[in-house]
């Protein structure tokens, strides 16, 4: 049974996987039996990364690409081809937020944001897709969240984005779902990673940040999740055990989505 789990030989690709969220899916497809390679802006991050995968026991390759740069993206995607093989597993979790009042923000802050979040894993889809297709065999899955489905203050641009992503992710399963590549999106709550380091700041009292203690009361886990609570959601749609699960949005929130939140 625990076979259809297994990625042993597949080969996966994640961007943004030097720390934070896609180096616990990075890891956990490392220890599924995945060859796993990354990629990220800087050659200082990229280093970084290697080494943490070094300490963490696993042999990983790492890469500076661009996600929003398309030429970079297809050199990237070749240059793998090329050392390593096709690409079975793409993990989309390279991303930013901004948070400003929409009023606030301009529209190259808004862009940016959606250039990254948004048309970067078009760009990375759209490059792995066709030998994909080749091959007859294809695992997209695009990093979403909560504000797929929810809004917030501050978060226009990320809102749209990634709920833009999750549609990307039905429209690339209705597209090529008949070449047996399945696309879903994983939509994590709200996890403990330097992209959230600012919504649990201590304050100055040494009290908790206001909206720690909002998402503790919002989560019936009553904890931020970790990067690791990630890690068995990923796996079972990068492998075979999920291979009928496609344009899903597997949100991973702690029950968030679930609840009303409690009284005050
Ligand atoms: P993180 O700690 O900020 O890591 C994001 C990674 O993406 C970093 O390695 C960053 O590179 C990389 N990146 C940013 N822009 C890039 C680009 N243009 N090209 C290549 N790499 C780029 O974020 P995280 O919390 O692990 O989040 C990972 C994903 O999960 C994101 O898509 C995020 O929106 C999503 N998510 C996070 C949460 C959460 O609560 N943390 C919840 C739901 C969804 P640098 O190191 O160079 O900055
Ligand atoms: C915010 C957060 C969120 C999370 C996550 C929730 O400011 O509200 O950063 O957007 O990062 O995406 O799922």
């Amino acid at each position: 049974m625990l076979n259809q789990f297994s990625l042993n030989g597949k080969i996966a690709l994640i961007t943004g996987a030097s720390y934070g969220i896609g180096f616990a899916i990075a890891s956990a497809f490392a220890k599924a039996g995945a060859n796993v390679i990354f990629n990220d802006l800087k050659q200082e991050f990229v280093d970084k990364g290697i080494a943490a995968y070094r300490e963490a026991g696993i042999d990983a390759k790492g890469y500076v690409c661009d996600i929003t740069d398309e030429a970079q993206v297809n050199c990237l995607v070749k240059q793998i081809e090329m050392e390593v093989g096709t690409i079975d597993i793409l993990v989309n979790n390279a991303g930013i937020i901004k948070r400003i009042p929409m009023h606030e923000m301009s529209a190259a802050e808004f862009r940016q944001v959606i250039d990254i979040d948004l048309n970067g894993p078009f760009i990375v889809s759209k490059a792995v897709i066709p030998s994909m297709i080749k091959k007859g065999y294809g695992k997209i899955i695009n990093i979403c969240s909560m504000m797929s489905e929810l809004g917030r203050e501050t978060v226009s641009a990320y809102a749209a984005a990634k709920g833009g992503l999750k549609m990307l992710t039905r429209n690339i399963c209705s597209e090529y779902g008949e070449h047996n590549i399945q696309c879903n999106g994983i939509g994590p709550g709200y996890i403990a990673t330097p992209q959230t380091a600012p919504l649990r700041e201590m304050q100055p009292d040494g009290s908790r940040h206001p909206f720690d203690s909002f998402i503790i009361a919002k989560t019936p886990a009553a904890r931020w999740g970790t990067p690791e609570d990630l890690q068995g959601p990923a796996v079972f749609l990068a492998s075979d055990a999920s291979d009928f699960v496609n344009g899903h949005i597997l949100y991973v929130d702690g029950g968030i989505l679930a609840y009303i939140g409690k009284q005050p």
